[in-house]
């Protein structure tokens, strides 16, 4: 790259609880990309805190369609367009027509098919999220899917404990025949290590990469690994190099928060380990 990489984030913004927006800002940053948010939600806390009176929920969806215009008159171009959860219908069509105006045969769309975890689709998530969700994995070079994400894709039964043979057919399925790329994450191959399957399109490549289990339900880690996977892919890294990085880095912050004895659901506590994806820079 020899200019400063530029991606269009399309993500909510949580007030509190580390997860998409407050995630992929600092740690795009902290590669030395430029991260230019698209925000489809303001919370005051992400949706795994339990349901309060007082949560505030904005929904931004009006704004997303009508940025799009301004940018095209600023000329704005992206190497990278990186989407995650999404709360609506509407929302999917604003991204579907951000692709549409700024995709160029050099710009990576990665969609983050953020839908639930632990066997169970988070509770904004209706049939007709998931249908939609369908089609915008089409337009995607890269899709990064947890096994309960993956199930979904596929209309297949929950499996916390694929088998080697079960995963190769499912990145196989997910990549839509070796269309895209697909980093498969939750996948355990050995008693208490866990990590991420790949398929790479370009040769058609599988990898694997893990790392210790570390014990929790952390909210936000899928939206860190797919971040410092897009900060290293925008290097010029492989599939398989930004996989191994984005394993290491997030079991790394998850390994610190539980040693802290802080609650999972506020998020991996990723901040003092920034440094090390600066030094990830070339
Ligand atoms: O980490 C995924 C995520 C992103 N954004 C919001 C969420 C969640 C998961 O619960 O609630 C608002």
């Amino acid at each position: 790259m020899d200019h400063t990489p530029r991606v269009a984030a399309v993500h909510d913004l949580s007030g509190f609880g580390r997860c998409s927006l407050t995630v992929a800002l600092p740690v795009l940053s902290a590669f030395g990309v430029q991260c230019c948010p698209l925000p489809t939600a303001y919370l005051s806390a992400h949706t795994g805190f339990p349901a309060s009176p007082h949560a505030v929920f904005q929904d931004l969806t009006d704004v997303m369609a009508p940025t799009l215009p301004h940018w095209s008159e600023l000329g704005v171009t992206f190497d990278a367009i990186y989407s995650g959860f999404l709360g609506s219908a509407a929302q999917i069509d604003a991204l579907t027509q951000l692709i549409a105006t700024f995709r160029t045969p050099d710009t990576l769309v990665i969609v983050d098919p953020v839908m639930g975890d632990h066997g169970v689709l988070y509770r904004t998530y209706t049939e007709e999220l998931c249908a939609r969700m369908d089609c915008l994995v089409e337009s995607a070079d890269l899709i990064t899917p947890n096994l309960t994400e993956a199930a979904r894709l596929l209309k297949e039964d929950y499996d916390p404990a694929p088998t080697e043979a079960k995963v190769e057919d499912w990145l196989h399925r997910l990549s839509g025949g070796g269309r895209r790329s697909v980093a498969l994450t939750g996948v355990s191959r050995a008693p208490g290590r866990v990590g991420c399957a790949s398929l790479d399109r370009t040769d058609g490549s599988l990898s694997f990469h893990d790392a210790p289990f570390i014990e929790g339900r952390f909210s936000g880690t899928g939206d860190l690994f797919a971040s410092v996977m897009l900060g290293k892919l925008l290097q010029g890294a492989s599939l398989s190099d930004a996989t191994a990085v984005a394993v290491s880095f997030t079991q790394s912050c998850a390994a610190r928060t539980h040693a802290l004895g802080l609650p999972p659901v506020w998020g991996p506590d990723f901040e003092p380990l920034l440094p090390f994806l600066m030094q990830q820079r070339q």
